[in-house]
């Protein structure tokens, strides 16, 4: 598949001011003569009138650069096209370039591509998707750091620390039964812990970083008529769910996907929780009950003012030591203000009161529901923020394998026995960068990419 020149049109169908189509590879630069550019000045950018390879007709006036490999996006020569948008113009384009020599590109074809020839690692090409996908503000700077490699440097300097602590072992392999060698068994076990240890600052905020890309998963729930579908527009900004004066209303559950102060959620507005509904509606509340359990955070409601009913206190004892029990007192501007409702804030329920039709108390919920599921996202300071699933395994992996190795040594094992566990360890940080096995991960981290990038 690699080898030949591929094209695509990179930017996003629809009526747009500007497109842009791409060809990589070898044969980029003959193409661009093919389609009427003529000789293009390296990085330089030139206005010409793109022609059609069979008739010669006009299709466009672009604006078209030459990136010669090794120094271009996918260390090939690069040839883009910038060309007026729209539905027809940049298929025109697309289509001159496929009739000059190229190949359709593959979806993540140009970043394959910059990965197999070492433009990036395995880490920048899954947050170059990131950055494509980003909805929120967190996501998109995690995204942004870790494509400029702040996680890779992370992970490569450990990965030289391992090859030093291999070194120091080796003096043991080398010349073994030397009680006073040259290297110091209490030097090798603090290189080895340290090196737990950072694995382990890693991994701390790897479920908040999986997260930020998915969004946390934040229910609405509570008694039918509360105010849940109101709460949940006025932290969307807009009307998305119907709003009525009766009970009921909601059957189904709505999910929408919002940023709150530049974190994102998975909001979800849920049918009111009754034993007495009829059938449609009961059929709504099992999706909220199936909601309920996957919920990274509960937006528990009830009216400020109102004495809470049993279901209702029930529901609250249930979950009370669970993290992400959010109890909301809504419609605030009808009640005294007393805050005082019945005695369960006594029983240690913070209860936060908001009123959607004011707008008060609302900031303060967002700040709320952001500080209980990203604090640490916040609050790490330098550490990159790991943000995949795959990236966790490869690391917890790699600990797993360093805490091995301190136990073989402390139970006396031979040091060329223990020694494989930092190999091992090694080779799991490899993992992560895209070093090594990278056939099977390519397939899934290329797998949900889009053409042209
Ligand atoms: N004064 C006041 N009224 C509110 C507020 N929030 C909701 N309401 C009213 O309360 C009623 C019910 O609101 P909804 O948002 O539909 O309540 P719900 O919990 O989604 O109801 P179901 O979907 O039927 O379970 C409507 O008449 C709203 O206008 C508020 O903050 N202040
Ligand atoms: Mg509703």
């Amino acid at each position: 598949m690699m080898g030949d020149t591929v094209a695509a049109v990179a930017t996003a169908p629809g009526r747009a001011g500007l497109a842009v189509v791409r060809v990589s590879g070898g044969e980029a630069r003959e193409i661009g003569r093919r389609l009427g550019l003529g000789e293009l000045e390296p990085r330089r950018a030139s206005v010409r009138e793109l022609t059609s390879p069979a008739d010669g007709e006009v299709l466009d006036r672009v604006v078209a650069t030459l990136f010669p490999g090794p120094g271009s996006y996918t260390g090939e020569d690069v040839l883009e096209i910038s060309c007026h948008g729209g539905a027809l113009a940049p298929q025109l384009v697309l289509d001159a370039a496929l009739e000059a020599g190229a190949r359709r590109a593959e979806p993540g074809e140009f970043t394959r591509r910059a990965f197999l020839n070492d433009r990036m690692d395995l880490l920048q090409v899954e947050a170059t998707e990131d950055l494509i996908d980003a909805t929120s503000e967190a996501a998109h700077r995690a995204a942004v750091e870790q494509l400029g490699g702040g996680l890779s440097e992370r992970v490569g300097e450990l990965r030289e620390r391992l090859v030093r602590l291999r070194a120091l072992v080796s003096y043991d392999i080398d010349f073994p039964g030397e009680d006073d060698g040259p290297v110091d068994p209490a030097e090798v076990e603090e290189a080895a812990a340290a090196l737990e240890e950072e694995l382990s600052a890693l991994l701390e905020h790897a479920p908040e970083g999986e997260m930020l890309r998915e969004g946390a998963l934040a229910v609405v729930a509570g008694r039918p008529n509360v105010g849940k579908s109101s709460l949940f527009n006025a932290l969307l900004g807009d009307d998305r769910a119907i709003v009525t004066e009766e009970p009921g209303t909601t059957r189904d559950a709505i999910e929408a996907v919002v940023s709150l102060s530049g974190y994102p959620f998975r909001l979800v507005d849920t049918a009111g929780l009754r034993e007495d509904a009829d059938r449609i509606e009961g059929m709504g509340i099992e999706v909220a009950r199936g909601y309920l359990e996957r919920a990274d955070l509960v937006l528990f409601c009830a009216e400020a003012g109102r004495e809470l009913e049993g279901a209702e206190r029930d529901f609250l004892r249930e979950r009370a030591g669970d993290g992400g029990l959010v109890p909301v007192r809504t419609k605030a501007d009808l009640a005294d203000g007393s805050g005082a409702e019945d005695g369960t804030e006594r029983a240690g329920v913070e209860w936060t009161r908001v009123s959607a039709r004011t707008g008060a108390g609302l900031g303060g919920l967002r700040e709320r529901l952001v500080g209980r599921v990203y604090a640490g996202v916040r609050g790490r300071g330098e550490t990159p923020l790991v943000t995949r699933r795959r990236q966790a395994r490869a690391l917890e992996a790699a600990r797993e394998e360093v805490g091995r190795f301190r136990e073989a040594r402390r139970r006396g094992l031979p040091p060329e026995v223990a020694v494989t566990h930092v190999q091992e360890a090694g080779r799991h940080l490899e993992e992560v960068l895209g070093i090594v096995d990278t056939e099977e991960i390519l397939g899934e981290v290329f797998s949900s990419f889009c053409i042209g990038k």
